[in-house]
């Protein structure tokens, strides 16, 4: 086996303008493998910690001096170099070198190794029983809310749930409902700016509901025109504004139970495919009487809940929490370990969604991972160049394999 012949991390900016890092990975057979890691802004509390106390540049000051001489010479094993990140870092959370430095050598590592065997990523990562052919649907953000919008609903995002026969008619039905929406918004407010957030959804001075109606009719009306399965979805990302017990909307504070009859009241009224964070971070048993309720009907998916971890995976299991998972490579900070995870949701049935981070990169790795895992979903925004890199790339992958 082949070793890391140099490692290095480098200072990026990521699609909000934020520093981030970049690792590259050299094995001592040439092959080299290059990666970013993204950012969060709506963070879990229990996700690994994207940066040491000090930021990017204490990131880079532990990796001179913590990480790039433990992993120097170290065999090229994905799970070995990963196994080196958490020697060298023993908290639960990263927070000594930084999530994010874990994430990118783990990534760029992966990248090398599928270069040098001259296969594509996502046969590298590949789960038992996965032979690419399969893909996810699209989770497309069509307006952008909360934390990722200035002046737009308190609900952080709203998608478009495309699952076409191919790749290439997901996307395709997801950008449509995009298109619409936007036609609606100015249609609405005509004399009113209209802007794009954080992930390429656009941005309007409308409450929830407003943007769930105009969402729902655009779905609508694009499933008539393409015929692809399109429905409305949404990431309420409520830990963002559950303060004291309580879902703080702008229109109206909810407790738990009143959480609970209003979202399961959305899912039936506007025939939802997929609801994300619906409560509090903490709520394990919220989240299981909603999806005893409406399970049936609708992914109800655990972000901040599990953080892609296995140890919370585990509780939301026991409780019977969710029937679906999002998955970000570093809200735990390595390949094995979120890989780990995945295992878990596919060996108890539930379904994972690859997702994207609010501040991200133009890199395409994201759509190779979703395949690798066999993801019932893709979340990676729209529009954007660093979104567009993971549509292109799951584009890619749907085509036959050019000789
Ligand atoms: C989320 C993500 C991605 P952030 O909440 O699912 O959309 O947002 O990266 O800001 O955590
Ligand atoms: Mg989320």
């Amino acid at each position: 086996m082949s070793r890391l012949s140099s490692v290095a991390l480098d200072r990026i900016l990521d699609s909000r303008g934020q520093w981030t890092v970049e690792a590259t990975v050299v094995l001592d057979s040439g092959a080299r493998g290059r990666a970013g890691a993204p950012s969060g802004a709506s963070t879990g509390v229990h996700e690994a910690r994207a940066f040491p106390d000090g930021g990017v540049d204490e990131a880079l000051r532990a990796f001179e001096t913590r990480v790039r001489p433990a992993l120097h010479g170290r065999e090229a094993d994905l799970a070995a170099v990963d196994a080196s990140l958490h020697a060298v870092d023993r908290s639960s959370d990263f927070r000594e070198i930084g999530g994010n430095t874990a994430t990118a050598i783990s990534l760029a590592t992966a990248i090398a190794l599928s270069v040098e065997r001259g296969m594509p990523l996502w046969r590298l990562l590949a789960r038992p029983g996965v032979n690419g052919t399969s893909f996810p649907a699209i989770v497309g953000n069509c307006l952008n809310g909360g934390r990722h919008a200035i002046g737009g609903p308190d609900i952080q995002e709203f998608h478009a749930i495309a699952r076409g026969r191919t790749p290439e008619e997901s996307v395709a039905a997801a950008l449509r409902v995009h298109a619409l929406v936007g036609e609606a918004l100015r249609k609405r407010q005509p004399q009113s700016a209209l802007g794009r957030g954080d992930e390429g959804g656009w941005v309007a001075s409308i409450g929830n509901i407003e943007a769930l109606e105009i969402l729902a009719d655009a779905c609508a009306r694009a499933h008539d025109e393409l015929k692809v399965d399109v429905r409305p979805g949404l990431d309420l990302a409520a830990s963002e504004f559950y303060r004291d017990g309580r879902y703080r909307y702008r229109e109206q504070t909810l407790d738990g139970e009143g959480q609970l009859g209003f979202v399961s009241g959305l899912v039936d009224r506007y025939g939802l495919a997929y609801v994300e964070d619906p409560f509090d971070q903490e709520a394990f048993g919220l989240f299981a009487e909603l999806t005893r309720a409406v399970g049936a009907r609708v992914q109800v998916v655990g972000d901040d809940l599990f953080v892609s971890r296995v140890s919370r995976l585990e509780q939301g299991l026991a409780a019977g929490s969710t029937n679906a998972v999002l998955i970000k490579v570093n809200q735990t900070g390595t390949l094995t370990d979120t890989l780990a995870t995945v295992d878990l949701a596919r060996s108890r049935g539930l379904a994972t969604v690859t997702s994207h981070r609010s501040g991200d990169l133009p890199e395409g790795w994201l759509a190779q991972f979703a395949v690798a895992s066999g993801a019932a979903g893709l979340k990676c925004g729209l529009l954007g160049g660093e979104r567009a890199a993971k549509l292109n790339e799951l584009l890619r992958l749907g085509r036959p394999a050019r000789t």
